[in-house]
């Protein structure tokens, strides 16, 4: 029975098929998934916290209303991949305990402070940017809950992107002090961007089995060279130096050379051990403990409920 069931998934595989929260599948392709859309999950919940820094100190009515709408779409973009993940049968209990305690993973981005107003603008153009770029292809995954629910994900970070580039647009037309504002953000975000696509493709231990699940469609390194190539275009429009002597158009590969990423860095990061992470991570758990009356009265008020229903 197993076999028959494990040569009917493989060959759904085979014929780029999708597989159903009903489906019968193999142990590690649901533990891949609860991996990969759980540490997606914290990555939108962690990524709240640095551009909600500035929710208070925006320089406007107007892109303080973006911004707060901008924090509510990757709140929902949490809530949606933990609801994806729990059609695996994990629950939200576990994933966030999972967070909370540390041993979970989320992007590295996250672990890096938001200095100015440019860092607001930077991460929309190029985190959002790299975010779109890698998520794309996820719309095509195997997993139908996933990839469904990447669909609307998508759509609301290509207004995130748009609005962080209009804001650097804005910025640029501004005087030299605010140019430099915009510079100094891109000069830093711009290497740790690069390495959100993951180690290079000869370093990713999960990148074979997840081509061959048809959840990873496009490779680390090939969704890291289209960001780039992409990317150049728009910095030129904006006005700004990406801060990689090394980066040229070869023409020979129709794509962009460019420098040497530090892993070490990256690795450090995702370790534990980047600017920031000990901050998020006690925000974030702070704001837990914070809620922790919204919790308790919603279960009193479904109790009652229950209750009244009873008499
Ligand atoms: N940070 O073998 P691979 C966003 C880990 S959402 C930390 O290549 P895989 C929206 C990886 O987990 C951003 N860890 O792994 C937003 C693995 O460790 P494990 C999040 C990383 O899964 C914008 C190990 O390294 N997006 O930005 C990172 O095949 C603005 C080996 O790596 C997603 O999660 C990293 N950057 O490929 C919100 C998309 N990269 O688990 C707010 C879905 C790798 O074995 C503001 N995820 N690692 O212990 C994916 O597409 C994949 O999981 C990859 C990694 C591409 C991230």
């Amino acid at each position: 029975r197993e076999a028959e069931l494990q040569a009917r998934f493989d060959a759904c595989m085979d014929a780029d098929g999708r597989i159903e929260p009903q489906d019968w599948m193999p142990e590690a392709y649901r533990k891949t998934l609860v991996r990969q859309i759980s540490q997606h999950a914290h990555s939108e919940i962690v990524g709240m916290l640095p551009e909600g820094n500035w929710i208070s100190r925006a320089p406007s009515l107007k892109r303080k209303a973006i911004l707060m709408a901008k924090v509510q779409d990757e709140g929902g973009h949490g809530l949606y991949l933990y609801a994806a993940a729990e059609t695996l049968g994990v629950s939200r209990e576990q994933m966030q305990d999972a967070l909370h305690s540390g041993k979970a993973k989320y992007s590295s981005i996250f672990n890096y402070p938001t200095l100015t107003w440019a860092d607001v603008g930077v991460i929309g153009w190029l985190v959002d940017g790299a975010a779109i770029m890698n998520q794309i292809p996820l719309c095509r995954c195997s997993y139908g809950p996933y990839a469904r629910a990447m669909i609307r994900v998508c759509k609301e970070e290509s207004f995130h992107q748009r609005q962080g580039y209009e804001a650097l647009l804005t910025l640029m037309k501004g005087n030299d002090a605010q140019r430099a504002m915009v510079q100094d953000a891109v000069n830093r975000w711009w290497w740790p961007v690069l390495a959100m696509f993951g180690p290079p493709d000869k370093d990713s231990p999960n990148s074979a089995i997840g081509m061959r699940w048809g959840i990873k469609r496009i490779s680390n390194d090939e969704l890291r060279q289209k960001f780039i190539d992409a990317t150049v275009p728009q910095a030129q429009v904006l006005g700004v130096t990406l801060p990689d002597p090394d980066l040229k158009w070869n023409e020979a590969r129709g794509h962009h050379d460019y420098g040497a990423i530090d892993w070490d860095d990256f690795w450090n990061v995702v370790n534990g051990n980047g600017p920031c992470n000990k901050e998020r991570l006690a925000t974030r758990v702070k704001a837990h403990e914070d809620g922790q009356w919204v919790r308790d009265a919603a279960l009193a008020h479904a109790r009652k409920q229950k209750q009244r229903a009873l008499k």
